[in-house]
Parts: C-alpha cells; sequence; structure tokens
C-alpha cells in the first residue's frame, strides 16, 4: 500500500490523538534519517505503523494471537497492552502489505526495545518518545537533542527514564525492558 492510503485507514482505526501522534513519529523518524544516514522512507513506514494495532481493546489483542498462534509471554499475558508492538507488525504485514522485514522488526519492539537493536530500530523507538505531541516524560529536551546526536546515548536516556517511571508508578516490568537498557550501558561504555 502507498503511504497516503495508509494514512487514510490509519485515520479510520486510530482515535484522532493517537493518529496524530502516528504523524509525529513518522515526520520525527524522517528526520533521525536525515540526520543518521539511514533510510527514509523505512523510518516513514515504520513510524506511520508502529501503532496500528494500539486501538485495539486488550481482551481482542489476546484473543487475536490465541487464534493466529502469535507467542504470548506470560509479562504480555499480564500487561497486554504491550501487545500492540507485536500485533502492529502483524497487521503492517497482513492487512496493510509491509514485506520489509526491518520495517516490521522496527514496529515489533518500539514498546520495550530489544538488546542489539539496529538503527531504524533505534530511530522509531526513539521518534515515538519524543514527537512533538508529546509533553508529558521528563528530560524530553535532553532526549530530544540526543536524538540527532547520538542514538545509542538517547537509548539509555529514555530507558532509565522509563524503567524510573514505571518503578514510581508501580507498574510491572517486561523483562525484555530490563535487558535493553543493561544492553544500552555495556554499549556506550
Ligand atoms: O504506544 P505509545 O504510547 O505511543 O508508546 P509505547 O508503545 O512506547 O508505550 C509506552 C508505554 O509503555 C509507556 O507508558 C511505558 C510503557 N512501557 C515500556 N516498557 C514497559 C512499559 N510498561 C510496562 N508495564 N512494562 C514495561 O516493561
Ligand atoms: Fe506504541
Ligand atoms: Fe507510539
Amino acid at each position: 500500500m502507498k503511504r497516503a492510503e495508509i494514512e487514510k485507514k490509519l485515520k479510520k482505526e486510530l482515535d484522532k490523538e493517537r493518529y496524530a501522534h502516528t504523524l509525529g513519529v513518522m515526520y520525527t523518524a524522517a528526520a533521525m534519517a536525515m540526520a543518521h544516514q539511514a533510510d527514509m522512507e523505512q523510518a516513514m513506514y515504520a513510524g506511520l505503523l508502529h501503532d496500528c494495532a494500539k486501538c485495539i481493546s486488550n481482551h481482542d489483542k489476546l484473543k487475536i494471537c490465541k487464534k493466529n498462534k502469535i507467542f504470548v509471554s506470560p509479562s504480555e499475558e499480564r500487561r497486554p497492552f504491550l501487545l500492540h508492538a507485536k500485533l502492529g507488525a502483524y497487521f503492517a504485514r497482513k492487512t496493510y502489505g509491509v514485506e520489509d522485514k526491518e520495517i516490521l522488526h522496527a514496529i515489533q519492539v518500539h514498546t520495550t526495545g530489544e538488546p542489539g537493536m539496529n538503527t531504524l530500530d533505534k530511530i522509531i523507538y526513539i521518534a515515538d518518545y519524543i514527537e512533538p505531541n508529546r509533553n508529558k516524560a521528563p528530560n524530553l529536551e535532553e532526549a530530544r537533542r540526543l536524538a540527532f546526536e547520538d542514538l545509542d546515548r538517547a537509548m539509555l536516556k529514555i530507558l532509565s527514564d522509563t524503567l524510573n517511571y514505571l518503578e514510581r508508578k508501580g507498574g510491572e516490568i517486561d523483562p525484555l525492558t530490563v535487558e535493553t537498557y543493561e544492553y544500552f550501558k555495556e554499549v556506550i561504555q
């Protein structure tokens, strides 16, 4: 599907704020791709589709995974919202016709991250956090600056702030989020 077609369909699938966020991530990812010599088209498709499964109910998320034999980890079973990343990759392929494995992977890991993430994965993870409609996270200014200077340092900053936030609010932390944080700590040393 062409990007314009996908945009039209997503506008119906997502609520207003989520759609605005989606466009914000798409254009932020495009700018980051320019800054880091990455593929701009891939960044735009991944940004546009990263939250395509966000507005499905938790009940339906689990149902769709079981029906299609998509693996659900114990952590995802307890917090089905995490599945919107995995399901996003699934629908990007099934419904929106994306075959590019790198785009699908960037969508798949956009919420927890993953050790060994590649440049496109990092761009989407970071763009999701810093796009212009976001305004609640602490240290956004620093994350926004790092995003265009050093992807690994931006990842570490965002992961560390996310873990702090989850600890404060008592949210259960997915093992993958911690592993990703440990990975970037190693990378930077
Ligand atoms: O879908 P978005 O809201 O655009 O962004 P996202 O997919 O990165 O999800 C953001 C939320 O996910 C944010 O509130 C932090 C939360 N999150 C990230 N890793 C974990 C997590 N929540 C829990 N409970 N456990 C995690 O490991
Ligand atoms: Fe998301
Ligand atoms: Fe998002």
